[in-house]
């Protein structure tokens, strides 16, 4: 009898849980790339380098292997000069914890000329360099910029919901646009089977 329950279990995850496409890491962001979260920016901010460096939204997706990005702005192409001043733009990213909010990663992308992506991590009161393999991310900035990082990568990001705040920083005087939100704990897929046999076995009772 428990055998018959568990196999209806896991025959309901099988269909309910379609499989999730990964966004395409291109540099522009899309309905088809799927992404879960979408972190919405206000628009024409007083002060920022241009409407290329104006975020609209920050959006993200992750499966098992990788924390998926996808930052949007409100005129294409993003810049990567820093606006009209001919320079280079930097992401600036730091995830922490929910809900104690301890800083854990952070993550620059610089684009254009200067092009280099650096991870660090908190270490007590500073912040420590580590190194990233290059199976390790990927990135791509066309309209906007989208990166993948693997979950492997930033470990010490302990629970699978976190806070994100980040930046495009022109590297001059103008302001930077800053957008940030909560990354909530996905339904995963374990969490639904083991709620599917915790109901099969009771149901036994
Ligand atoms: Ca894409
Ligand atoms: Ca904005
Ligand atoms: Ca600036």
């Amino acid at each position: 009898m428990v055998r018959v329950h568990l196999l209806l279990a896991v025959l309901a995850v099988t269909v309910l849980s379609p499989a999730m496409a990964a966004p395409v890491i291109d540099g522009n962001v899309t309905p088809a790339d799927a992404y879960t979260i979408a972190l919405n920016d206000t628009l024409n901010e007083v002060g920022l380098a241009s409407a290329n460096m104006d975020i609209s939204s920050l959006q993200y997706a992750g499966d098992s292997q990788w924390h998926y990005f996808g930052l949007a702005v409100q005129a294409d192409p993003i810049s990567v000069i820093g606006g009209d001043d001919a320079g280079s733009t930097l992401f600036f990213s730091i995830f922490r914890d929910a809900p104690t909010g301890a800083a854990k990663y952070q993550l620059r992308i610089m684009m254009g000329e200067l092009q280099s992506v650096n991870l660090y991590e908190r270490v007590g009161s500073t912040w420590k360099a580590v190194s990233l393999a290059s199976s390790d991310f990927d990135l791509a900035v066309d309209n906007g910029l989208e990166f993948k990082i693997k979950k492997t990568a930033m470990p010490n990001l302990s629970v699978p919901q976190f806070y994100v705040t980040a930046q495009l920083d022109d590297q001059y005087i103008n302001n930077d646009d800053v957008v940030s939100g909560f990354v909530p704990e996905p339904v995963t897929m374990t969490f639904i089977a083991v709620g599917g046999i915790g109901l099969a076995v009771r149901r036994r009772r």
